[in-house]
């Protein structure tokens, strides 16, 4: 078979002090964290989109980046040679997951018909490469935000046409991620929200977008699909107003329509950033309500108010994240998914490679200092002292369902007098800082 990033070797994990670029220093995918390795711990994945599907081009200009099939131009063609690409690269960094959308791996046909079609043969060569390079499908998704016809939306387009092709398309994508045993299928918004409400019927999109998640569990549920639905949230981009702002807007968007028990959540840290919380914020909130899903790992510019989509390099995050997945303990039927691209600029195929083994080393080293941090315990019991009062006296009462205004009120009366403790941030930030350097 072609060897389609030539020169660059299979990536080996050679410890922190090696100099060799195409080398994991902290990934060692076979050390024992905890109960895990840290292979199984991360689950990192490859993105299709940004890894092997994109080209670098960007609102100012052309793509940039170097792709072995550059001079084809049969369009059945090029999806190959990406699909072997595809696995040729998981091969060589370790990586035993991947994600895509529909439309990354296939060219669309002249209709829908064909373009089922053309979708159908590239996943039967896809699930071939799958079997002989012992890879699996965390997630699919389809992209319902590309075509034109996605202008106004898809399941919240003002054209019920447009909801019933979106409709067929996300049937397809479903049907072709049971096929490839998924663990998961994806919704992300895509074009679903708005730019101005002189033009839109907030509360018939809303609705329409619940109706079009009901008819896609109930599909999943009649053709037997055991794979997790995820939400993705995402503040804007390309909408003014996103419908799945965040976390908390899901997780109320969801009880709301009473589609709560069927879906978890993605959560993308540059999503996150662009929503104005960190991504340990979002991460936490998902896992307090059972229903951290997923992860697309990334990170945004703190000076740049947009989807960047930069490899994750920062430790502070990287700790921070790893520390809410191993107290949700772990991430289940999710993974890392390296929703990350490289710069415009990093255009060489083996910048590539440079780019996820920057990301997996980081948060690998997270992964430990996560660990040390709840073996050693002094931030779970810092919490468990501050919040110390509500396991006794009135605080018990109060948890307890026992009290009331009244009731508090008497107690209030008896003791005005209110003490309280330092919160002692600067301490904690300092403590974290210790377990991040001395890692
Ligand atoms: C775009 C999203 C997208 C989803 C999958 O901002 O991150 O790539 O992850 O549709
Ligand atoms: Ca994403
Ligand atoms: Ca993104």
């Amino acid at each position: 078979m072609t060897e389609y990033f030539k020169g660059v070797p299979e990536i080996k994990y050679e410890g922190r002090k090696s100099k060799n670029p195409f080398s994991f220093k902290y990934y060692n995918p076979e050390e024992v964290i905890g109960d895990k390795t840290m292979k199984d711990h991360l689950k990192f994945t490859m993105s299709y989109w940004h890894t092997i599907a994109a080209n670098g081009a960007d609102m100012f200009g052309a793509g940039t980046y170097e792709k072995a099939w550059d001079n084809e131009t049969d369009p059945m063609v090029i999806a190959k040679a990406k699909m072997e690409a595809a696995f040729e690269f998981m091969d060589k960094l370790g990586i035993e997951y991947f994600a895509f959308h529909d439309r990354d791996i296939a060219p669309e046909g002249k209709d829908l018909k064909e373009t089922n079609a053309i979708l159908d043969e590239v996943v039967a060569y896809c699930k071939e490469l799958m079997q002989s390079h012992n890879k699996k499908l965390l997630w699919g998704t389809a992209n319902a935000f590309n075509n034109p016809r996605y202008v106004h939306g898809a399941s919240t387009s003002c054209n019920a046409d447009v909801f019933a092709y979106a409709a067929a398309q996300v049937k397809k994508a479903i049907e072709v991620t049971k096929e490839l045993g998924g663990e998961n299928y994806v919704f992300w918004g895509g074009r679903e929200g708005y730019e101005t409400l002189l033009n839109t019927d907030l509360k018939l999109e809303q609705d329409n977008f619940a109706r079009f998640l009901r008819m896609a569990v109930d599909y999943a549920e009649k053709i037997g699909f055991k794979g997790q639905f995820l939400i993705e949230p995402k503040p804007q981009e390309p909408t003014k107003h996103q419908y799945d702002y965040d976390v908390a807007t899901v997780l109320a968007f969801l009880r709301g329509y009473g589609l709560e028990k069927h879906f978890k959540m993605n959560i993308e840290a540059n999503h996150a950033t662009l929503a104005g919380h960190t991504f340990q914020h979002e991460v936490a909130m998902a896992r307090i309500n059972g229903a951290l899903g997923s992860l697309d790992i990334n990170q945004g510019d703190p000076n740049l108010g947009w989807d960047t989509d930069q490899f994750p390099t920062n430790i502070y995050d990287a700790a921070l994240l790893m520390y809410e997945v191993l107290k949700n303990g772990g991430i289940g039927k999710g993974g890392l998914n390296f929703d990350a691209k490289v710069r415009r600029a990093s255009f060489k195929s083996e910048d590539l490679f440079l780019g996820y083994i920057a990301g997996m080393d980081t948060l690998a080293q997270g992964l430990r200092i996560a660990h040390r941090m709840l073996q050693e315990g002094e931030f779970e019991d810092n919490i468990a002292e501050r919040y110390k009062s509500y396991t006794e006296g009135i605080g018990k009462d109060i948890v307890d369902g026992k009290a009331d205004f009244e009731s508090l009120e008497s107690y209030a009366l008896e003791h005005s007098h209110v003490k309280n403790e330092s919160g002692r941030q600067e301490l904690l930030e300092a403590k974290l800082n210790q377990y991040i350097f001395n890692e």
